[in-house]
């Protein structure tokens, strides 16, 4: 193994890099300058914000009203102030999300910020981030949905050149961008110029990425490809949205053929592409902002088991700040975001293996403190410029004279020691140990280890209670048929909103598409609202449907369409009353 030596880091620096540069070959696939450069940032922010900011939903249908944009106090300074804060190196940007609604004047439609009241017409979002950013040091991207709810031709190939010019004109106007996101949700349904209609695409052929990606590259040379659902990006999705990726972690995958959810959760070993894994979810539950959802901003606790699943995990974290309808981060979500930067720099502040001594041989490095020192957390990195190699490890400390076998106290699967790449962080309940030792057990060639250190991570004494939501119904639920319940309420109540926590396990039984209804006396229904549950798929949270005050006694929920299974099923509900 060969490792950096602190005492001669400049020398030995140079050297290393001469004697790889000699010798040393790449193992496998190796990450490009512009997958290097991304993997370097670590913390960047999503923004979510659009029309849906002023319906309350979280995927418009694409006939929303523009003039429903007109933020009192849109400020993208303090967007990109708290970002950085929150110790993010840069922030997507939804330029358009799936109702089509542009934050730019895009040249090639209306349906934009010019015809909403803000700035009577003149704004553009786009612009002002973009500036705010650079102001702020930050990097800046955007996110353009190919999914598209308002174009009338959206499923017809003149889409794809509307969508392309639009990338244009993001990729052209406004400086650099480090990545394109390119999300793959796909409903079918939507308002399409008012044709109010299914339409069903093949993702891998339709919009025709190759030569989309070819215009990138042309246009940002520097900027990376998250792409879900066609060619092979960059980057992948590590298959959910609640901001974990697996413990084992290869940035590779295959170029060609389909990925299953756990290629995207666990990359593929003997994959041959690199493709690196960025682990995105959102600060609170959903990804655009809920006034409902106020009060389950992520806990520090929440956030910080999010960091080593992700940035702990040989990938990147994605971290969204939904915007609030004045135009800013609400105070909760920046203070939140703030507090996890403060507790990150808290934890890594001190290495206490750079007092310690370190002995290499061969595979295993043994760090020998002067003292029996505390510590709970271990860190190690790969130089991943020639290639992922480590596939498994050992980490003993010697605890009183006895060696114990340590194990990460976070991992889902076995203990936890497999993959490391460009960074691995073990947690474990804290031990007092003189020695360290570090074994990598299995690599696919010699591993090249660039960095070791040990932690002590203070206790969260003081946390907020985390975003986890209550359970606690006590109604009597029944079900009337495969697709109907019905919530039979203690007594005649006022009914204003009605909610559903969908299964958790699996995507079986879950409702997408839904009436409610509320009646007295089990003869006259009232329906309290019938729509689509958006993005429940990916992101199976707490979905609320507010309704007009209405009496009730039962409420009945139906479940019009469901993503898998033919028995709706769900996990919690809760009934809002006056
Ligand atoms: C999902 C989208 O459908 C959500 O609305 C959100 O933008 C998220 C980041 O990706 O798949």
């Amino acid at each position: 193994m060969i490792q950096f030596n602190r005492k001669t880091l400049l020398l030995a620096t140079t050297l290393m890099v001469v004697a790889l540069k000699a010798q040393v070959l790449p193992c496998g696939p190796t990450p490009t300058e512009n997958q290097l450069r991304w993997q370097d940032m670590e913390m960047y922010a999503f923004i979510h914000y659009s029309l849906n900011t002023y319906t309350d939903q979280e995927w418009g249908y694409g006939n929303e009203d523009p003039m429903l944009f007109n933020p009192s106090d849109l400020d993208c300074r303090q967007w990109a102030r708290v970002c950085k804060q929150a110790g993010m190196k840069g922030i997507i940007f939804t330029a358009k999300h799936h109702c089509g609604f542009c934050m730019w004047p895009s040249k090639y439609t209306d349906y934009s910020v010019k015809s909403s009241p803000w700035k009577q017409g003149k704004g553009d979002v786009v612009r002002e981030l973009a500036d705010a950013c650079r102001e702020e040091g930050l990097k800046f991207a955007v996110y353009l949905s190919p999914w598209d709810r308002n174009h009338p031709q959206y499923g017809h190939p003149e889409y794809v050149t509307y969508f392309r010019n639009q990338l244009r004109e993001l990729l052209t106007e406004y400086g650099n961008i480090f990545e394109v996101w390119f999300d793959g949700a796909n409903g079918g349904d939507g308002w399409y110029g008012g044709a109010n209609e299914t339409r069903r695409i093949d993702p891998k052929t339709y919009y025709e990425w190759e030569e989309t990606f070819r215009m990138i590259r042309e246009l940002q040379p520097n900027c990376v490809i998250w792409n879900d659902g066609g060619d092979r990006g960059d980057l992948r999705w590590v298959g959910n949205e609640a901001g974990s990726v697996g413990e084992t972690n290869w940035s590779l995958l295959n170029k060609e053929g389909n990925v299953t959810g756990n290629m995207l959760r666990f990359g593929l070993e003997n994959g041959d592409s690199w493709v690196a894994a960025e682990t995105n979810t959102s600060i609170r539950p959903g990804w655009f902002y809920h006034e409902t959802e106020n009060e389950n901003v992520k806990s520090l606790s929440k956030l910080m088991d999010t960091y080593y699943k992700s940035v702990g995990r040989n990938s990147c974290l994605l971290l969204n700040f939904p915007i609030a309808p004045n135009g800013r981060i609400h105070p909760t979500d920046s203070l939140r975001g703030i507090a996890f930067k403060k507790m990150i720099d808290e934890v890594f502040r001190t290495d206490l293996s750079k007092k310690a001594k370190k002995n290499e041989q061969g595979n295993t490095t043994l760090i020998e403190f002067k003292r029996p020192t505390s510590f709970n957390r271990f860190v190690a990195e790969e130089d991943i410029r020639y290639g992922q190699r480590v596939k498994e490890f050992s980490l003993e400390a010697l605890v009183d004279g006895q060696w114990q076998q340590l194990k990460d106290e976070l991992a889902e699967n076995g203990n936890g020691l497999t993959t490391i790449g460009h960074r691995r962080i073990i947690c474990f309940p804290t031990v007092k140990a003189t020695k360290l030792r570090f074994t990598v057990t299995d690599s696919k060639c010699t591993p090249i280890i660039r960095k070791l250190g040990v932690y002590l991570a203070p206790q969260i004494s003081q946390d907020t209670p985390d975003s986890g939501e209550k359970h606690a119904s006590d109604y009597y639920i029944f079900f009337g048929a495969d697709k109907m319940m019905f919530i039979n309420l203690p007594q005649e109540q006022t009914v204003t909103a009605f909610r559903y926590l969908p299964p958790q396990e699996s995507r079986t039984g879950l409702v997408t598409h839904y009436r409610i209804s509320a009646t007295t006396d089990w003869n006259h229904w009232e329906t309290l609202g019938e729509g689509e549950f958006s993005n429940i798929v990916n992101n199976p949270i707490w979905q609320t449907v507010r309704c007009k005050p209405t009496k009730a006694k039962v409420i009945r929920m139906e479940g019009l369409r469901l993503a898998e299974g033919e028995r709706m099923g769900y996990n919690d509900i809760e009934v809002k009353t006056e």
